[in-house]
């Protein structure tokens, strides 16, 4: 049942193996400006965060191809519990850079209210973007019971859970797929092999010939795909979610691709990983393999892409000036969205902290008044 060879779909020349993946030319070339504009985001964050403007950021660099294949697959009904590298999942589904950039200042407009880290995004529009959980792997359980409910309600809903390498050494990985595989509920597992957790090379988290075949163990079908060929993990995500819709149950991809940046802004990955693993890599990168497809079908000329970079640079700066101005989460924030009743002593707690905020000269950090 598992397959061992990545798949692959687009040829070094950018020929494809006569695979139709149902998109117009229009969505392709949406598929290419969200690969870019994953990139642009990232140049722009790696700046802030260099400049201390935020705190944090995630490089996506080498993974767009799976992000944006794999999330070509679903429907914006469907839900996504995505990894906090999968920037490309919700621009591909038309989540705004600028909501984006809210979340990475933590700001008033922030729908997390700035009570999360950077790139901790969570969407209910234009798409089912669920929270990231920073505990490795806690969100494919999670995953796993938003499609038990979909199930159970008879909705025509696909879950996607996204999550690394790393992630399937988690007790959520163990536990998520085994009641999915158990239940057949209607979720897509995709592990992003990128062959590291931040420091730790997969040889060191894993006894296995890679991810896939540890979909044996839990009764459901396991496969391998070219991480770095858009079409190809479209393909085998597209696949994986008509078995989910027809009730056939969960399937494991594993993606191969590799990371060519470091794990975050705050680590430095020259330190180690070996520099032969940049070198090969490098040489297939996600977007210039897509971009010679587009060029062999006739919908691109060789030479746009600067102009296009140019244009995301340009949309990402100024997403990220107009977040740098929102102001921050008003004070009383800090209370709202638990209690429907503010307790007494929450209450007067939030009084004393209004009150300072005043005299300090700090309420104007949005307003500090109940009620909430
Ligand atoms: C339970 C838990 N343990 C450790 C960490 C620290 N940590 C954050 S990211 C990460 C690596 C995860 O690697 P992988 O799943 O391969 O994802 P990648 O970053 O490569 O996309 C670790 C160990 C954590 N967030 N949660
Ligand atoms: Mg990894």
């Amino acid at each position: 049942m598992t397959t061992m060879e990545p798949l692959t779909v687009i040829a070094e020349d950018g020929a494809t193996n006569g695979y139709d993946p149902g998109l117009s030319e229009e969505e392709l070339l949406h598929c290419y400006r969200t690969m870019l504009r994953v990139r642009a985001f990232d140049e722009i964050c790696l700046k802030l965060q260099r400049s201390g403007r935020i705190g944090f950021s995630i490089p996506n660099l080498g993974i767009e191809a799976t992000q944006v294949g794999g999330a070509s697959a679903f429907k914006k009904s469907d839900w996504l519990f995505p990894s906090y590298r999968d920037f490309g999942m919700a621009l591909f589904h038309g989540v705004t850079p600028l909501d984006m950039m809210h979340n990475m200042y933590g700001n008033g407009l922030d729908t997390s209210k700035g009570r999360q880290m950077p790139v901790h995004f969570s969407f209910v529009d234009p798409i089912h973007f669920v929270s990231i959980s920073s505990p490795i792997g806690t969100h494919i359980p999670q995953a796993v019971g938003a499609a038990y409910a979909a199930q159970v309600r008879g909705e025509d809903t696909a879950v996607l859970a996204s999550f690394g390498d790393g992630g399937t050494s988690s007790l959520g990985f163990h536990s998520g797929l085994n009641f999915a595989g158990v239940w057949k509920s209607p979720v897509v597992f995709l592990c992003q092999n990128n062959g590291w957790a931040i420091s730790c090379p997969i040889e060191e988290q894993s006894a296995t010939d890679g991810f896939a075949v540890k979909a044996q163990a839990y009764g459901m079908p396991g496969v391998v795909v070219d991480g770095n060929d858009l079409l190809a993990v479209r393909k085998v995500t597209l696949e994986a979610v008509e078995r989910a819709r027809n009730g056939d149950g969960p399937t494991l991809i594993e993606a191969k691709t590799f990371r060519m940046g470091g794990h975050s802004t705050s680590d430095d990955p020259y330190k180690y990983v070996p520099a032969e693993q940049y070198e090969e890599w490098g040489k297939k990168d996600p977007v210039d393999r897509f971009e010679r497809f587009l060029e062999a079908s006739g919908l691109w000329k060789k030479g746009g892409r600067d102009e296009l970079y140019a244009e995301a640079l340009a949309e990402m700066s100024a997403a990220a000036a107009k977040a740098q101005s929102t102001k921050a989460p008003g004070l009383e924030t800090i209370f709202s969205d638990v209690y429907a009743d503010v307790p007494a002593h929450l209450r007067s707690q939030g009084e004393f902290l209004f009150e300072l905020g005043k005299r300090r000269g700090d309420a104007d950090a949005g307003g500090g008044e109940f009620p909430l």
